[in-house]
C-alpha cells in the first residue's frame, strides 16, 4: 500500500516510522510519504491560506496551492470547467464566477504568479506544469498507470470514521490524505477531484475539535494499516477485538499472577473450561457495552431485527 500525506507540518508523521508501522515500511508492505504543502507555493511568504469569502473569522486554505500539490502527488493534469460544466483542459484556469479572482487566478498551470519573484519552484511541481505532461495525456487521466488513489480529507464536519471504513480502506493500493489547518481547505478542492473521477472521502474521528487534520490522519492511518494482510504478527488478535464482527466492546484482559495486590481475577478464567471462559467473556462484553455504549447495543438489536425480518 502506498500512502501520501500532505500537510504544513509533515514532521507530525515521523511517528509513523515507529513500531509496527515502521516495520511494515521496512518489509516493503507499506510506503508512507509526508509532503510539505508549502513546497507548492510560489510566493516569498509561502502562504497557504487566505481570508474567507463572505467574511468571518479565521483563514481558509487556498485551493490553488492544494490542487497543484495534489495534482503532482496523484499524477493528474489540471482541468477546469467551462460555463456549461464541461471539462476544459486549460493552461490559464480561472475560477468561474469569482470576479475578484479573474486577474490573479491564472495559476493552476502557471508556475510563476505575478506577485512572485522568489523563483523558488521545486522540481516536482515544475515538472507537472511542463507542456509535454499536459499535451500527452487525456484531461481526466492520470499521467502514470499507477493504481487509482482514494483521496481523503479529515474534516470535523464529516461523517465519523469507523472500523468498517478502516477495513474497506485497508484493501486500497493508494491513499492520499490532505490535512487542513485553520478553518479548513477551500471546499472546491474535494469537489474538483470528485468531478475528475477521483474517489474522495471526508471523515471526522470524533465529536471534538482538533487544531488540524494531522492527528486525525495519524489515527486513521494506524487503524487502516494494521488491517493490511501481513501487517500484524498475529492476525487472530484483530478478529477478537472490539468493533470487528459484532459491535460489542471487548471484555477486560488479565495476565498472571491470578491474584495481584489483593485483586483476584474471576476463577472462571483459571478453570481451564474454554466454554465457560467464552461465555463469561461474552457476558462481560455485553454488560460493559450496555453500560458504557448503549448506542452499540441498539445497533446490534436493529441488525438482529432486520435479519429476522428478512427471514419472514
Ligand atoms: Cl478529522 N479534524 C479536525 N480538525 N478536528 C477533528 C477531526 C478532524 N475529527 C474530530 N475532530
Amino acid at each position: 500500500m502506498r500512502i501520501d500525506i500532505v500537510s504544513v507540518f509533515p514532521e507530525y508523521f515521523d511517528v509513523l516510522k515507529l513500531s509496527l508501522l515502521g516495520k511494515a515500511q521496512d518489509k516493503g508492505l507499506l510506503s508512507v510519504t509526508a509532503h510539505n504543502l508549502r513546497d507548492w507555493t510560489h510566493d516569498v511568504h509561502h502562504s497557504v491560506d487566505d481570508t474567507p469569502v463572505g467574511g468571518g473569522a479565521g483563514m481558509v486554505m487556498k485551493p490553488e496551492v492544494w490542487a497543484q500539490c495534489l495534482d503532482d502527488v496523484m499524477g493528474l493534469v489540471p482541468v477546469s470547467f467551462d460555463d456549461d460544466g464541461q471539462p476544459v483542459q486549460s493552461r490559464d484556469f480561472r475560477l468561474i464566477g469569482t470576479d475578484d479572482n479573474a486577474n490573479d487566478s491564472a495559476d493552476d498551470t502557471e508556475s510563476v504568479d505575478d506577485s512572485n519573484d522568489s523563483g523558488d519552484v521545486d522540481a516536482d511541481s515544475a515538472a507537472s506544469t511542463d507542456d509535454s505532461t499536459i499535451a500527452d495525456s487525456a484531461s481526466t487521466e492520470a499521467t502514470t498507470d499507477s493504481p487509482k488513489p482514494i483521496l481523503i480529507f479529515p474534516n470535523p464536519s464529516a461523517p465519523l470514521f469507523t472500523q468498517a471504513d478502516a477495513t474497506e480502506l485497508s484493501r486500497a493500493d493508494h491513499l492520499v490524505f490532505g490535512c487542513g489547518r485553520y478553518e479548513g481547505i477551500d471546499a472546491r478542492v474535494p469537489e474538483y477531484y470528485a468531478r475528475q473521477g477521483v474517489e474522495v472521502r471526508e471523515y471526522s474521528i470524533g465529536d471534538y475539535v482538533l487544531n488540524g487534520g494531522e492527528v486525525a490522519v495519524s489515527a486513521m492511518i494506524e487503524a487502516i494499516v494494521r488491517l493490511v494482510p501481513g501487517f500484524m504478527g498475529n492476525p487472530e488478535s484483530i478478529v477478537e477485538e472490539s468493533y470487528t464482527g459484532d459491535p460489542l466492546l471487548e471484555h477486560r484482559q488479565f495476565t498472571k499472577p491470578a491474584t495481584w495486590r489483593g485483586i483476584a481475577v474471576d476463577p472462571v478464567l483459571t478453570s481451564g473450561d474454554h466454554g465457560k471462559v467464552d461465555r463469561y467473556r461474552r457476558d462481560e462484553a455485553m454488560e460493559r457495552t450496555t453500560r458504557i455504549r448503549p448506542d452499540l447495543v441498539e445497533e446490534l438489536d436493529c441488525k438482529a431485527m432486520s435479519k429476522a425480518d428478512r427471514k419472514t
